[in-house]
């Protein structure tokens, strides 16, 4: 269970308006070459058990991708045609894709919540969709390798590569899989949280600059860098 700052029995109150966070920043991608570097991040990433949570307000295509060759690697993309969101968790050559949003409420112009979890041990990989459970896998494949390469906005590990456009907003990696009562409380009834000193954060990207090109990592340091024009943008859940 997260603390958030402010976990009271018998209920979560929001961090972000305890704390007094203010989330006034997300990033804009152009869909033609933006993508944001966080490689410094990608070697504490294990792809045998971990959780990425975000929000993101789509148009199309590839959200995230943390990769050590093309036999292992964890990304997902927004199909503006087909209107839901598919990760792949690639491991030893062997795929585990897990669809969300497939109700076709993704690219409705709001905000949303993904989030995806694995773990072998607990053998299983989610794909969450504002704050709930939407497809569980499970005989999921065995992971190999150390990840070297962790970006947002841009994929290259499968088809011809793309990039996202479409906004994405306070990224955060965690060193194992987050329960749905964990989720949940991120997703915080659609209101950002701040998750600041929690434990388990690989790495924690909230986007608040609004200047120069590096986004700092509120976690471990692990700073990342805006590339090819990524912007800040105003536009926030
Ligand atoms: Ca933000
Ligand atoms: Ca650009």
């Amino acid at each position: 269970m997260l603390g958030l700052g402010n976990t009271l029995s018998g209920g979560i109150v929001p961090a972000a308006a305890a704390a007094g966070f203010a989330d006034s920043y997300s990033l804009s991608f152009d869909g033609v070459d933006d993508y944001v570097d966080l490689d410094n991040a990608a070697s504490g990433i294990s792809g045998i058990e971990g959780t990425i949570s975000f929000w993101f307000k789509p148009t199309d295509n590839y959200l995230f991708e943390i990769k050590v060759d093309a036999d292992n690697y964890i990304s997902a993309y927004f199909s503006s045609g087909s209107d839901y969101a598919s990760c792949t968790r690639r491991a030893d050559g062997g795929n585990d894709t897990a669809a969300s949003f497939s109700g076709g409420s993704g690219n409705d112009g709001n905000w949303h919540h993904a989030a995806y979890t694995w773990s072998e041990s607990g053998d299983k990989f989610i794909a969450y969709a504002d704050g709930s459970a939407e497809t569980t896998r499970t005989s999921i494949n065995s992971w190999d390798g150390t990840p070297s390469i962790f970006t947002l906005g841009k994929h290259t590990a499968h088809w011809s590569g793309g990039y996202y456009s479409g906004n994405i907003n306070d990224v955060s990696i965690w060193n194992s899989a987050l329960s749905a009562g964990d989720i949940s409380d991120i997703y915080n009834s659609g209101t950002v949280t701040d998750l600041s000193g929690e434990s388990g954060l690989i790495g924690y990207w909230k986007f608040e600059e609004n200047t120069g090109t590096t986004v700092e990592d509120s976690s471990s340091g692990n700073d990342g860098t805006l590339v090819n024009g990524t912007a800040f943008d105003s536009d926030t859940p």
